[in-house]
């Protein structure tokens, strides 16, 4: 799940973006890691990952975190993929699509095959693509609901505008060390 790394002087998380197809997941990591938006639609179609260090003062101490994100692409289909995809991650981003219901009744079985896999990871929910206002299908308060019963995180982002991209990463570096300490300072058995 984590590991202290000899080049880099901190800790180190597997992350995984998970969600249905054209939710936004790979825009979203561009946005993150490049700061770019491409207008024009690639299908992902290998896995790829991008890692970034993120800082954070987690109770007056300044923490070194690399995110290790996966993104899936297309092969999400294949259970077996899916499977090894998600193992050994410490964190998922499930993301929907506010414009596309389908994709919001879609979230349940993605949390539902994470958590089975990863029962202990940390979870964050993107409602991406609120730029598209007029055509938003799912409001918040049913995000909220996948939040509480998630036990997630639930952010609103766009990855065109860049709204809250950088958010989503910074509280799960801060989630993800926060637990590794408390993990830690547990009395070993
Ligand atoms: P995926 O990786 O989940 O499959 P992509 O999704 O990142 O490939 O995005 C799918 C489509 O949605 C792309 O558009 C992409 O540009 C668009 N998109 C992603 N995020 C946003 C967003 O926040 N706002 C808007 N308006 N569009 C977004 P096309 O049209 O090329 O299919
Ligand atoms: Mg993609």
């Amino acid at each position: 799940m984590t590991e202290e790394t000899g080049d880099f002087d901190g800790f180190k998380f597997r992350v995984v973006l998970l969600g249905e197809a054209a939710v936004g997941k790979t825009s979203i990591l561009r946005r993150y890691t490049q700061n770019t938006f491409e207008e024009e639609y690639k299908q992902t179609i290998g896995t790829t990952f991008a890692s970034k260090d993120v800082e954070a003062e987690i109770d007056g101490e300044m923490r070194q975190i690399r995110l290790v994100v996966w993104d899936m692409g297309g092969q999400a289909t294949y259970r077996e993929l899916r499977r090894q995809y998600m193992k050994g991650a410490a964190g998922a981003i499930i993301v929907y699509d506010v414009t596309r219901p389908e994709t919001f009744m879609a979230m349940n079985t993605w949390f539902e095959s994470f958590r089975e896999i990863c029962p202990e990871a940390i979870t964050i929910i993107c409602a991406n693509k609120v730029d598209l206002e007029d055509e938003r299908m799912v409001p918040v308060e049913p995000g909220y609901m996948l939040r509480d019963w998630f036990q997630a995180t639930y952010y609103e982002t766009s990855a065109k505008t860049g709204e809250k991209v950088t958010d989503v990463f910074s509280k799960l570096a801060e989630d993800l060390m926060r637990k590794h300490l408390e993990e830690k300072s547990q009395p070993s058995m």
